[in-house]
């Protein structure tokens, strides 16, 4: 229920200094914090994600064709993960299956659609998701293979 919260129209970026943005983000920001407090547990980042970064890998177990540094990420947002390319020049739209947040102080939060529309999750900082596919780690399920874009804190 909470996510349904989060859902936004694709090309509302005017919006997102608003205060309504604002008070949106403060309301994930609790909710989250307390969900993501309960069910994940932080772990150490894997291979490839370097600190400040939220990583992504096509594969579950934190890999992409079998390796841990070929892997997105972003610093700050990223709006698009069709224009966002792994090592293998294969773009990220549509076929994340493990993600983990590396940044050194702010939560992420991660959208099925583009521009921070539709469904989304957040992780806290030092938590990641090991294989979307499945409800356990810091994601809940249904988000395999369907993320395209991501935030940290304040910047969506
Ligand atoms: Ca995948
Ligand atoms: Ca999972
Ligand atoms: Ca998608």
């Amino acid at each position: 229920m909470i996510w349904k919260i989060a859902e936004r129209k694709r090309g509302s970026d005017k919006s997102r200094l608003t205060g309504k943005g604002t008070r949106l983000l403060a309301i994930l920001g609790t909710t989250l914090a307390a969900t993501v407090g309960v069910t994940a547990v932080a772990s150490a980042a894997p291979a490839g994600c370097a600190s400040g970064y939220a990583c992504f890998w096509e594969d579950h177990s934190y890999v992409t064709d079998g390796s841990p540094y070929n892997e997105v990420r972003f610093y700050m947002y990223y709006t698009d993960f069709n224009y966002l390319n792994y090592t293998t020049n294969k773009d990220a739209h549509d076929n994340v299956s493990s993600l983990y947040n590396n940044g050194n102080s702010q939560s992420i939060y991660v959208y099925k659609n583009e521009n921070f529309g539709g469904q989304a999750f957040g992780l806290s900082k030092t938590v990641g998701d090991n294989d979307l596919s499945n409800s356990s780690g810091g994601a809940p399920g249904g988000f395999n293979d369907s993320i395209d874009s991501g935030c940290f804190t304040g910047w969506c």
